[in-house]
């Protein structure tokens, strides 16, 4: 187990990388964006997953400082990217906790300012579950935030406990398909129905669909039939670091 005490010491210093999974737009073959995804570089456990240590960032408020730094370092990736001449969007994850928090709005605005990053090269992952637990105040902060131009995707559609009539709601860009309704999609016709279903509701919202955990060409044949707009799997490509994500993309077809 990770202790608190661990994890205060890894954010005073520094020991989060991202790695970075690239995002593959299905209509044109190219890929578009990539989603940050933070590991933690322990003195001597090694590369933790945020499986391993999410909860307890949460539980400890430790998030908030971890999550800025996150959000900071990948709009400044980003932006070397465009440097290099590699247009990616980013997509940078963030929990129930930070988002509530009155300033996100002014933290998101200060960041984009700070590193130079076009509003619409950012775009930010919520869950299910952290619009519910701000209801009233996520939409405001979104519609803020849209008003620059930053972008909005709902993460692990599909699992939350909500109504679908909070879609309405919040302005949001893209649904992005959770892995489990894509996993059994070679033998299970129920899971298809939903990926269909899905994806007609996201497009009849004018929303982007993007599927996600795609691992087989079978998986990828489906999500395709079915008119995902993007794709992000371990088919493709698994998280990686950012040097290697440049050389990714630079020999993508
Ligand atoms: O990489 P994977 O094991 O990489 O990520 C597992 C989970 O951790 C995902 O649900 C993802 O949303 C979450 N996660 C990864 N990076 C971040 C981050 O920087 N901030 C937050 N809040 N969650 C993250
Ligand atoms: O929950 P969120 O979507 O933010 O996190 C993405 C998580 O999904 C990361 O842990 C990432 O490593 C993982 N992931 C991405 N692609 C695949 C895949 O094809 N298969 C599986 N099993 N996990 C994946
Ligand atoms: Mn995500
Ligand atoms: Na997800």
């Amino acid at each position: 187990v990770v202790l608190e005490s661990d994890l205060r010491a890894a954010v005073e210093s520094e020991q989060f990388v991202l790695h970075y999974q690239p995002q593959i737009d299905l209509h044109t073959g190219k890929i578009v964006g990539a989603e940050a995804l933070m590991r933690w570089q322990h003195p001597t456990r090694g590369l933790l997953l945020p499986g391993q240590f999410l909860q307890l960032a949460e539980e400890s408020g430790l998030i908030i400082a971890m999550n800025t730094w996150a959000l900071r370092e990948a709009c400044v990736q980003a932006v070397a990217w465009g440097q290099e001449g590699l247009s990616l969007r980013v997509g940078v994850n963030l929990t129930s906790l930070q988002f509530r928090k009155q300033d996100i709005c002014q933290l998101i605005r200060q960041t984009l300012d700070d590193t130079g990053l076009p509003a619409s090269g950012l775009e930010l992952e919520l869950t299910e579950g952290v619009l519910m637990q701000n209801a009233e105040s996520a939409a405001t902060k979104i519609l803020e935030l849209r008003g620059l131009g930053v972008r909005f995707a709902i993460d692990d559609f599909g699992t939350g406990y909500s109504s679908l009539s909070y879609l309405k709601s919040f302005p949001v860009h893209r649904l992005k398909i959770d892995r489990s309704f894509i996993r059994n999609l070679e033998t299970s016709p129920g899971d298809a129905a939903i990926v269909r279903a899905i994806t007609n509701l996201g497009h009849d919202l004018g929303l982007d669909v993007t599927a996600e955990g795609v691992e087989t060409k079978e998986q990828l044949k489906t999500i395709r039939l079915e008119g995902c707009d993007e794709v992000q799997g371990f088919y493709f490509a698994r998280p990686m670091p950012d040097d290697q994500l440049r050389e990714f993309v630079r020999c993508w077809p």
